[in-house]
């Protein structure tokens, strides 16, 4: 009777947005990927309002990460992520230019590293962006994002841009 072959694998996503009411937007993306199927979140973080980088004429964004598990290869929890965004850019119409309503990244996929067209992995752009790095120090410090520096270890390290990161208070 002990045959099951389910294999959870964690992942850690990063999710962003500066357009039509962000903070809403990140709750109800937190909904919509607490129903993707074969899939749990196990950890949030907080919100952080965050200096947008890239053009500076646009709002600040909201920031936070999650932990999953999941029964999803990547590529299936990709097209699951990239459901939720389209839905959520349905909603308000679209607005092909300028800032996102909702961006989910996937930061890690348990161990796999890829490197095609659709998907990279880990998310190349990690150890530069304080904007991730805050969010996933709240729900795994300790992750190694490079051979050797963890997720605290880059957190304490000086960035390109200094661009602020302020936690947010959260009503929920
Ligand atoms: N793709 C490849 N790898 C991944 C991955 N690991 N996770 C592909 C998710 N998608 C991945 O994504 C473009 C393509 O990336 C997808 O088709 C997918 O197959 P997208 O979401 O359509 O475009 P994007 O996110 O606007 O582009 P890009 O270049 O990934 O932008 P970034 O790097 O995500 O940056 N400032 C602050 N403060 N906070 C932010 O969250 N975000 C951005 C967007 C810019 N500035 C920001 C923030
Ligand atoms: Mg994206």
């Amino acid at each position: 009777m002990m045959s099951n072959k389910i294999h959870w694998k964690i992942s850690y996503i990063g999710l962003g947005s500066n357009q039509d009411n962000p903070i809403k937007q990140i709750k109800n993306a937190l909904v919509n990927m607490g129903k993707i199927e074969r899939t749990r979140i196990i950890k949030k973080s907080s919100f952080y309002e965050t200096e947008p980088l890239g053009p500076d004429q646009q709002p600040n964004f909201i920031n936070a990460a999650v932990a999953l598990l999941t029964l999803l290869d990547p590529y299936e929890l990709l097209i699951k992520l990239q459901h939720i965004e389209k839905k959520q850019k349905r909603e308000r119409g679209s607005i092909r230019w300028g800032p996102r309503t909702i961006d989910l990244d996937i930061l890690f996929y348990s161990n796999v590293t890829t490197n095609d067209d659709r998907l990279v992995l880990p998310h190349p752009e990690i150890q530069n962006r304080d904007f991730v790095l805050f969010p996933l120090s709240e729900i795994a410090p300790e992750l190694m994002v490079s051979e050797h520096l963890n997720v605290v270890d880059l957190l304490e390290m000086e960035k390109p841009q200094n661009l602020s990161v302020k936690k947010i208070k959260n009503d929920d």
